[in-house]
């Protein structure tokens, strides 16, 4: 039963001044900011950021006006996950900052005469109250009932904030939402991560393998430009993917698989590539464990077998081995990033290792180069609190390879249940809309009417912020300094993020946000510099460089100390594996019970009238964070359906027309959206862009937009190897008549 404590509050105006800015307008086709009100001469002055529109975090310049406003962010000619180029999101992040939506001060949830409403509150009562909260839950249930949700860059500090308070329980719905199975599975296999930026050698491949990675609408920069680069040296890409993307139109083939049956592909495959001995003998011999095995294994997967299943010709599925064995090991079976597909996907990604391992890519040019960061070392601190429970208690011998905490194990559990001790009664979240992002959003709302304590540090008033206690504003990146981008790539570099102007309205950085916090509740020692130029300052010291350096060429090459780039001919290499080898045969997941070679399993198909939800990204928004941007939305307001002209004409349905969708749990989409006809999908299957359909009244510009896939998202197939949450099983059915409203969830 859900309770009324937490209403969703609404409120249309906050109340706090300051005029509304125009945003600069972006062309789109050209990536230029066109702003008329640039004034003729100016003073401009440039100073160092990374974008935090997206994960990739392009290194960029951002130059100001005189009158000290942002006007424009280009990318780093130094940075190599940008090489200069932001792409249309980080050109158009300056809509972020010019937001008239933006929060503006924090926000305490009062009842006045029996209403909910939000009371606009100085930082320091808002500490207060959230200080007071945070110290009676660890009376009364201990420190580690708090979790922290973050997803972004100022995340570190809250982080340290929450270890020092007593608890280990941070999570990112990038792990059980996105990429987590990839990482357990090559963690299995090879005994190393995948890791961000992804480290796929695409710039030297001869083939690249997409198996619905949508690359070019997923627009991670750098690996765009290295696909193009690709592309230009003759490379052979293969797609995979039940839909017509962006990169099925640059491949030599494309491979318009009935979507849930990819592992009866990959199986086939593995199995032409050994039946055929196009493998990379001497490498297989040296590194890899359990060929033998594999082989028996995988005799029953022929691609006669596998056509039946996936509707991909045996030829098609034998001239494409081909294809990889003749680049091998310039080969890169790609293991995509947002694969928390079906549920088995740990097992998917599992033979999309195993492939790369026979064709020997992992550790050659071309294939998987083996990255490097720098050792930046943490200021020191008091050790942390040792935290007498994990999450990992809420699932007792469940998910035992999950080694980040799971997002939706956490809602989970934030749900009293007669087997848990304990359930979650605080959360922190930072930069993540939880109501869009997990799936099963009424898990999600029932978790947060349990809770005792929710506060919400966003840059917006998205849908999250609505259930909040206290909601408290960061400022944008473009108005902050925060922890150095320090990511793994051929080099390692250091990226250094600088505000470029004064935080807007009262808005603050997370680090401040974190210290004070900690200042308030007794914690300081644990943030024990002065300011954050301090803390900069001394970690880049530590390797050699320094603020002021930084400040001046906002990225620094760094040198590689560790190992090279790619296996040495014949070198000796002990993998991190029980085996020490490659594992084709999983000891670590038959040991935990799991199938120790991925087999096929079959998933459910849509009823009669119904079409397999199908979602991905636009190449001018990111997720949910940018449909309210002035910018980006006015390149692309809504997201549309994409339907087959045969499904269109057996519902009669016109282009544009607006419909609404309903799905196999009878879940009645809030919005309408329109139809797009095309041949690009599937007729078995509909498409639409994630992100869009906001219900929050506060995003002037995105409320009511399009449609959101998360509310048809009712059903998730978890993956029992690592809790992933597999979204790809839903079916929609159409409504053209506005349907009469059901109870608004929201
Ligand atoms: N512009 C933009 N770029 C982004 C992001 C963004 O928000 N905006 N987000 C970034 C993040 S965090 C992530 S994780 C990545 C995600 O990007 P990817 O990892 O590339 O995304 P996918 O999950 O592969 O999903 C999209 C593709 O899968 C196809 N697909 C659907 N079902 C199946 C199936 O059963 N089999 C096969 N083979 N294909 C199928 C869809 O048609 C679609 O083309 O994008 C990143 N890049
Ligand atoms: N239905 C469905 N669900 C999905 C996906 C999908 O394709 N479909 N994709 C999944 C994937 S791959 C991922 S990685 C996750 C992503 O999930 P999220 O990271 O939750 O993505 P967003 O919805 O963009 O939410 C980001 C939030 O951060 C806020 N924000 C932006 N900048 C800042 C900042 O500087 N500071 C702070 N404090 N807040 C900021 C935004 O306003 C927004 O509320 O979603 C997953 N969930
Ligand atoms: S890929 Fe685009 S949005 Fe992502 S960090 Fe780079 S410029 Fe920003
Ligand atoms: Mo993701």
């Amino acid at each position: 039963m859900r309770t009324s404590r937490r209403n969703f509050i609404k409120i249309s105006s906050i109340g706090v001044g300051g005029a509304a800015v125009a945003g600069a307008a972006v062309n789109w086709t050209s990536g230029q900011i066109i702003n008329e009100v640039i004034p003729k001469s100016f003073q401009y002055k440039k100073t160092s950021t990374y974008c935090e529109v997206c994960f990739w975090k392009c290194a960029g310049w951002v130059t100001t006006n005189e009158n000290g406003e942002v006007w424009k962010v280009e990318g780093h000619q130094d940075d190599p996950h940008c090489h200069g180029r932001l792409c249309p999101r980080g050109t158009g992040g300056v809509g972020m900052y010019y937001d008239e939506d933006r929060l503006k001060t924090p926000l305490i949830r009062r009842t006045k005469n029996g209403k909910q409403v939000y009371e606009e509150a100085s930082w320091e009562d808002a500490f207060a109250y959230i200080a007071n909260k945070l110290e009676l839950i660890k009376e009364k249930y201990g420190p580690e009932c708090v979790a922290l949700f973050t997803h972004g860059s100022g995340g570190k500090f809250l982080g340290q904030f929450l270890k020092a308070y007593g608890s280990n329980n941070i999570t990112a719905p990038s792990f059980a939402q996105c990429r987590g199975p990839r990482e357990v599975a090559f963690l299995s296999t090879f005994g190393e991560l995948v890791l961000s930026p992804e480290r796929t050698d695409i710039r030297d491949t001869k083939c690249l393998v997409l198996i619905g990675s949508h690359i070019g609408e997923n627009m991670h920069n750098g690996q765009v430009q290295e696909m193009s680069q690709a592309i230009d040296n003759g490379a052979t890409i293969i797609t995979v993917d039940p839909r017509f993307s962006t990169a099925a139109s640059k491949s030599k083939h494309w491979l318009p698989i009935k979507p849930a049956t990819d592992l009866a592909l990959l199986l086939a495959w593995i199995n032409v590539i050994i039946n055929e001995g196009w493998f990379d003998k001497e490498y297989v011999e040296k590194y890899c464990f359990g060929f033998e095995e594999l082989k028996a294994h995988v005799q029953q997967y022929t691609p006669e077998w596998a056509y039946g299943i996936t509707t991909i010709e045996p030829q098609v599925i034998r001239d494409t081995a081909k294809e990889m064995a003749k680049a091998s090991p310039a080969v890169i079976i790609h293991p995509g990033r947002h694969v928390t597909w079906y549920g088995d996907d740990t097992q998917r990604l599992r033979a999309v290792a195993i492939l790369n391992a026979l064709l020997g890519s992992w550790g050659r040019r071309g294939g998987f180069y083996n990255p490097e960061k720098v050792s930046l070392p943490e200021f020191p601190h008091p050790p942390f609190p040792k935290p007498e429970k994990t999450w990992k208690d809420s699932f007792p011998d469940q998910f035992n390879l999950a080694y980040e905490v799971l997002s939706s194990g956490i809602c989970e559990a934030s749900i009293p249940s007669p087997e848990r001790d304990c359930s979650f009664k605080g959360w922190i979240v930072n930069g993540t809309n939880l109501i869009q992002t997990l799936p099963n959003q009424q898990q999600t709302l029932d978790a947060i009417q349990n809770l005792e304590l929710l506060v919400v540090i966003d840059t917006m008033p998205m849908e999250i912020t609505g259930y909040a206690d206290v909601v408290l504003p960061e400022c944008t990146y473009l108005e902050r300094y925060d922890a150095i981008r320090n990511s793994p790539h051929r080099e390692p570099y250091l990226a250094l993020r600088m505000p470029a102007t004064q935080p807007k309205y009262n808005s603050k950085p997370d680090w401040w946000i974190a210290k004070k916090l900690a200042e308030k509740m007794g914690l300081g020692a644990y943030f024990g510099w002065k300011n954050i130029e301090e803390m900069l300052d001394w970690q880049l010291k530590k390797v050699g460089s320094s603020l002021k350096e930084m400040q001046k060429l906002g990225v620094k090459k760094m040198n590689r100390e560790y190992d090279d780039l790619y296996f040495a001919k014949g070198e000796e290499i002990e993998f991190n594996t029980n085996t020490g080898k490659i594992e084709l045969f999983s000891t670590e997941l038959q040991a935990e019970g799991f199938d120790p070679m991925p087999k096929y399993t079959p998933h459910p198909e849509p009823q009669e009238g119904f079409y397999r939800l199908n979602y991905g990204r636009a190449p001018m928004h990111t997720f949910s964070r940018t449909s309210n941007n002035p910018n980006l939305h006015a390149l692309m307001p809504e997201n549309a359906l994409w339907v087959n002209p045969k499904v269109a004409r057996q519902w009669g349905l016109k282009n544009g027309q607006e419909i609404w969708l309903k799905n196999q749990d009878g879940k009645v989409s809030d919005f309408p959206i329109k139809v797009r006809i095309t041949e690009r999908i599937r007729w078995d299957s509909v498409y639409m862009v994630h992100g869009f359909g906001h219900k929050e009244q506060r995003l002037s510009r995105a409320n009511g937009k399009g449609a959101s896939d998360t509310q048809m998202i009712t059903n998730v197939m978890m993956d029992p190897i690592m809790g992933g949450t597999g979204m790809r099983g839903n079916f929609v059915t159409f409504l053209i008549e506005k349907p009469e409203k059901e109870e608004v969830t929201l």
